[in-house]
């Protein structure tokens, strides 16, 4: 139980043992649990309804057509975006690589720039760099300050004729500090420039509004929000969307095709090329009801109580350095760690023993790492089922890899 009442219940894994001690599961930027609520409406779909979606005049298509356009509105309404602005992709990669690569070859070329920060997820640069690569257009990038955060000037000020798109993360993955968006757009706009969110750990875990953002684009994943793996959302402003271009072709993504050429079908469904992931669009459409049931308001003050938490216990053991703001205002819930004397991924295997379960690494953000000069570190992160026990288990854990190096 904790203050959004008793969602543990309706995840089955949190009763797992892990080396025998009760699992304190702290990776939820990664990937988050699911409840039953969302395995059950895909298993509902695989037993009792599944055809093929768009395709089919006959009932078991037309019900699974209707399920999955049914997710649709779903996501619609829990971004407060408009009909039609939703596209199904594979993940937020592959949602920013989409909207990398048509704006990118449809518009970008020598002497544009494509603005984004150090702080950002391999997701959020590397496409950039390619793009760059094919167009001659230049990738530039806005530091964090000395508090981890990206200042809106540090961005704004890099903002010039020259800086064609502008794409950021609402929150990051490593540091958990959140930029504002919506000054940061409005500057972009006012230079002319498209303005892209990476929202992979940003739509999860707090209430996002895409009118009151006022970006043009927004990428997100359904496996970091209650739901599976393998479907993710591009949401696009209409009139951007319509005047995108796709970059995948295949079936169910055209008007007309002949020998000579093809036309596109309607937004969004130009976008989604060949069979999509619908019963995992499905399983998303569970997890956004689940989502709202709780209300992401209330989601967000549980990840941000529980970071506290968590700040002021790691503030507990002497050299441990968290990477990222200090307190908790404009701040997701990772939380990332290094420690002088332990590599993070030595401290992960010992806190692995002890059945607490924290990513170590690069997390995708070797530039940010290169930024921050450490090879590594070791990340908590929270979700609507984490609680003070699963903290208070990480420093316990934390003591007792003090103890093994002798530090
Ligand atoms: N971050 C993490 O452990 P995909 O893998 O496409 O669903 O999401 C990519 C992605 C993009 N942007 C941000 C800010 C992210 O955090 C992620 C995924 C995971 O931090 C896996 S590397």
């Amino acid at each position: 139980m904790n203050d959004l009442g008793n969602v543990r219940a309706d995840f089955p894994i949190l009763e797992r043992k892990i080396n025998g001690k009760r699992l304190a599961f702290l990776d939820s930027a990664a990937s988050s649990q699911k409840p039953v609520q969302v395995l059950d409406a895909m298993d509902r779909v695989y037993r009792t309804r599944y055809a093929n979606v768009h395709r089919g005049a006959y009932t078991l298509s037309q019900e699974a057509t209707d399920d999955y356009e049914a997710a649709r509105r779903k996501v619609t309404r829990f971004i407060n975006a408009d009909d039609d602005e939703i596209i199904f992709t594979r993940s937020t990669t592959s949602a920013l690589n989409m909207v990398a690569y048509s704006l990118g070859l449809n518009g970008l070329g020598e002497g544009d720039r494509i603005l984004t920060t150090v702080m950002e997820h391999h997701a959020n640069i590397v496409p950039w760099q390619m793009v760059a690569r094919y167009t001659g257009a230049e990738v530039i990038y806005a530091d964090i300050d000395s508090g981890h955060r990206v200042a809106t000037e540090a961005v704004t000020e890099m903002i010039d004729e020259r800086v064609k798109i502008v794409s950021i993360s609402g929150m990051s993955n490593v540091l958990g500090s959140m930029p504002a968006i919506s000054e940061i757009a409005a500057a972009a706009h006012a230079a002319g420039a498209v303005m892209i969110v990476d929202a992979a750990q940003l739509v999860p875990h707090a209430p996002v509004d895409v009118k009151a953002l006022g970006a043009d684009f927004l990428a997100f994943s359904s496996h970091k929000m209650l739901g599976p793996t393998g479907v993710g959302v591009l949401w696009g402003r209409r009139d951007r969307l319509e005047e995108m271009e796709p970059i995948e072709g295949g079936g169910e993504m055209i008007s007309d095709v002949t020998l000579d050429g093809s036309t596109w079908a309607p937004v969004p469904h130009k976008f989604e090329a060949g069979t999509p992931p619908f019963v995992e669009a499905i399983g998303l459409g569970a997890a956004v009801d689940y989502l709202s049931e709780l209300g992401m308001d209330r989601v967000f003050a549980h990840d941000r109580e529980l970071t506290a938490y968590a700040l002021d216990r790691l503030g507990e053991i002497p050299d441990l350095y968290v990477q990222g703001p200090a307190d908790v205002h404009n701040r997701g819930g990772a939380v990332s760690f290094s420690m002088p004397d332990i590599h993070a991924h030595d401290l992960a295997t010992i806190l692995d023993q002890e059945g607490v379960q924290v990513r170590a690494g690069h997390h995708c953000a070797k530039p940010l790492m290169r930024r921050l000069d450490v090879p590594a570190t070791a990340r908590a992160s929270f979700y609507i089922y984490s609680v003070r026990e699963d903290v208070d288990a990480l420093i316990d854990a934390i003591h007792v890899a003090r103890k093994i190096f002798g530090v």
